[in-house]
């Protein structure tokens, strides 16, 4: 079962947000708040009800990573560590079938740097901050930060800001491209709020598809996107969303893409 002492979750018009919440820890991530995290991922992906998945930190952080305090003594080697826990919950995030926000509300250091960046849209704080922070203590870069970081910055930012730590703010953030959008923070929870459920009336299944082909697509060959991309498009050309996307324009009208059944 879920704790909810150490991840908050609620859903407000197709909305389910959780928040990290260890705030005294700025989040920090221990193996309850890793197995939470993924146990409410998936109960998000199974309800239907749930359109777009915001992930955030309660308090003043975003997440600093793993939780210092809680690595000696707590058996495994750092690969078993890895693999039990921080490796599904990242492949649960890019492969869950709607869209997730990462809502870096703070300071997103390690590990936790790395969820910043896994989301499918990345909404900062203007006082949010990232770290690629393993360095000063002595690891390599993990939770797919080395697969993220060089696809967004190039291979030679993404060593310096590994290599050096050094503190990314919300400007250069957005500069960098690793974030879309820089809100206020008097007014984070609202605007986090308002984008989501302006991307949870967007077509879902249309959304769901789009997701999978772009994964796929980081990692092909133009000729795999192009075989790909005609057959998700088969199967969203024979969903109701097309439709309804086809009629709206010719009636001249807003679609509604929202529906009891996907
Ligand atoms: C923390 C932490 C923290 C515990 C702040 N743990 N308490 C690693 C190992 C094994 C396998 C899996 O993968 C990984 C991946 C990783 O994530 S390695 C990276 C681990 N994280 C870090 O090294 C970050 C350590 N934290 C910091 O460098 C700073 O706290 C940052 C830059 C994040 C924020 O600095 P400040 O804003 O100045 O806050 P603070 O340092 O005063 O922290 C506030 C409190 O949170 C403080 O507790 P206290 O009781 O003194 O108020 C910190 O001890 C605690 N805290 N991060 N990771």
């Amino acid at each position: 079962m879920t704790q909810p002492n150490v991840v908050a979750a609620h859903t407000r018009a197709g909305v389910r947000t959780l928040a990290l919440n260890r705030p005294e820890r700025l989040n920090a991530a221990n193996d309850a708040l890793l197995l939470a995290l993924k146990a409410e991922l998936r109960a998000a992906d199974a309800d239907h009800a749930v359109r777009v998945v915001v992930i955030t930190g309660a308090g003043r952080g975003f997440c600093a990573g793993q939780d210092l305090g809680d690595v000696s003594g707590r058996g495994g080697t750092f690969s078993e560590h890895l693999n039990a826990t921080y490796n599904p919950l990242i492949r649960a995030i890019r492969g869950l079938s709607k869209p997730v926000i990462t809502a870096v509300n703070g300071v997103a250091a390690g590990a936790g740097a790395s969820l910043a960046l896994s989301g499918d849209i990345r909404l900062w704080a203007q006082s949010a901050s990232l770290i690629e922070v393993f360095s000063n203590i002595g690891l390599v870069p993990d939770c797919g930060s080395t697969w993220f970081l060089p696809r967004l910055v190039g291979y030679h930012r993404a060593f310096e800001m590994m290599a050096l730590a050094g503190r990314v703010r919300a400007d250069d953030a957005l500069r960098l491209g690793l974030c879309e959008q820089v809100f206020p923070d008097d007014t984070f929870g609202q605007d986090v709020q308002a984008y989501a459920e302006r991307l949870a009336e967007r077509p879902a299944n249309a959304l769901k598809l789009t997701k999978q082909a772009l994964n796929a697509a980081m990692t092909g060959t133009l000729d795999e996107a192009l075989d790909q991309e005609a057959a998700l498009q088969q199967l969203a050309g024979e969903h109701w969303e097309h439709e309804e996307g086809v009629t709206a324009f010719k009636e001249k009208r807003p679609a509604h893409f929202v529906r009891d059944a996907l």
